[in-house]
């Protein structure tokens, strides 16, 4: 079946359409951070009718199909499993289109296209998809995971900005609703079960997204915190004062920035002493230059900040953003340099995150003490990756202990706090176990019967929403 099935995908996609060689499949086979897999093959659709006869082809063979993008997801949702049977369809040719409305501020996608494709499309006209990664994924996926990051405080996620999808079922039916519409009220918002929903109800071909002004002047300060209270402190007083041009308030715990001042080995620590939190803030605004000095008004508001709190603000560092930023965004990589760990992306009220630090540190010197929080994030949303890192080897089942790290923080996390397992890295292979305890039953039996319509001989993906 697997040399017939491959000879259609062929006849349909052209020989560079259908990868079969080992080496070729290698890096459709393994996921950024979790997710190893084995696939049948890679088909790499060019169009929506090339998606539509791939999956129709799939469906005749009864193969199974893992759409992927840029394949840049934290939790393993666009890896095939280890069968060997599934097929990979990747969306790394569908890139080609990019029509952009100046006027209306919309742009018509591709679902293969990546962000900084779009964006350096975009810039010309002064334009911007103002979701922002330290990764670079392709519309589709970040459809399909609803991604957050760091400027999701002033512009909201993904699901926010999406104002029209175009979107193949998974027997090969093709919704479309290219709609540019920003007020549509007209019974069920459908594009939405496709934004979140990990690719499992239908795969994007094609996106309308709302794009924005780009920011011409920005400013950004890095703020040294005696704790975590303090940061929060701080985040309550520059909303107060700086709201309407915030665009960023992100935190770094300690562990986090050491290890990137040991990797990286081009960037230095700014600080005279490694603060236990430093606040990232960014303003930004698309003030014509000189109509307000963003760097004069952000230094004063924290001036002020610095001497009303006594010895809770440390430090205020202005000015070097390109560094600031770049000490953020390297901190993922510097962990994955730093030893063994199981990453977490949660997300409780704001008030919450200092005393959730609090107590998963309190945890690990109980029952982990080999194990060393590394915690950092969107503390702007109430986001937080409570990263668990410890020395290589140090421990002899890692793959146990993991599972008992997983269980003891989701817990507390949901339990204790009321608060999400998957803030903004969706569901996938990596936290399916927890989808299946936390998720109330009627919503799984929704999802079924979505499911049921959407895809209907279950062919899509490797994650289980029913
Ligand atoms: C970030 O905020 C990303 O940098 C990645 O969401 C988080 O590495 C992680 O776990
Ligand atoms: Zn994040």
């Amino acid at each position: 079946m697997h040399e017939e099935l491959v000879a259609d995908l062929r006849a349909a996609l052209g020989c560079g359409g259908v990868l079969v060689e080992a080496s070729d499949k290698l890096r459709y086979e393994r996921g950024w951070r979790y997710g190893q897999g084995a696939a049948c093959c890679v088909a790499r659709p060019v169009s929506t009718a090339e998606v539509v006869s791939t999956l129709q082809i799939c469906g005749r063979y009864g193969a199974r199909v893992v759409p992927q993008g840029a394949n840049t997801g934290l939790v393993a949702a666009s890896t095939p499993d280890a069968t060997g049977s599934m097929v990979v369809m990747s969306m790394e040719r569908l890139d080609q289109t990019m029509d952009l409305d100046v006027a209306d501020r919309t742009v018509l996608v591709d679902g293969g296209v990546l962000l900084s494709a779009l964006n350096e499309r975009l810039g010309a006209s002064g334009l911007w998809f103002p979701v922002d990664l330290g990764a670079d994924p392709q519309v589709g996926g970040m459809i399909a995971t609803n991604t957050g990051g760091t400027r999701l405080l002033r512009y909201g996620d993904v699901r926010r900005n999406v104002l029209g999808l175009e979107v193949v079922l998974g027997d090969g039916r093709v919704i479309s609703q290219l709609n540019r519409l920003r007020k549509n009220n007209t019974g069920l918002d459908c594009k939405q079960l496709f934004v979140g929903t990990t690719g499992v109800f239908g795969v994007v071909t094609k996106a309308v997204l709302s794009v924005v002004p780009k920011p011409n002047q920005t400013a950004a300060a890095l703020v040294a915190c005696r704790d975590g209270q303090a940061a929060l402190k701080l985040l309550r007083a520059v909303e107060r004062e700086l709201g309407d041009v915030l665009s960023a308030f992100e935190v770094m715990g300690e562990r986090a920035m050491a290890a990137v001042f040991r990797h990286q080995t081009r960037l230095r620590s700014p600080f005279s002493e490694l603060p236990a939190y430093a606040a990232l803030i960014e303003l930004s605004t698309a003030l014509p230059d000189g109509a307000v000095e963003l760097d004069e008004v952000l230094e004063q508001c924290l001036r002020a900040h610095l001497e009303a709190a006594g010895d809770e603000v440390l430090e205020v560092l202005v000015g070097a953003d390109d560094d600031f930023w770049h000490l953020r965004h390297s901190i993922t990589e510097s962990l994955r340099s730093d030893g063994e760990m199981v990453a977490f992306d949660v997300s409780v009220a704001r008030s919450q995150l200092p005393a959730l630090s609090d107590r998963v540190r309190a945890l690990l010197a109980a029952r982990y003490p080999s194990v060393r929080l590394c915690d950092y994030g969107h503390w702007g949303d109430g986001g937080s990756h409570l990263n668990l890192v410890w020395d290589a080897g140090a421990v002899a089942d890692a793959a146990a202990l993991k599972q008992r790290l997983q269980e003891a923080i989701y817990d507390l996390v949901t339990d204790d706090f009321g608060g999400s397992y998957s803030a903004e890295h969706g569901v996938g292979p990596h936290n399916q176990r927890y989808y299946d305890c936390y998720t109330d039953d009627l919503v799984r039996q929704l999802c079924g019967a979505l499911g049921a319509f959407c895809d209907p001989d279950d062919r899509l993906g490797t994650v289980h929403l029913a």
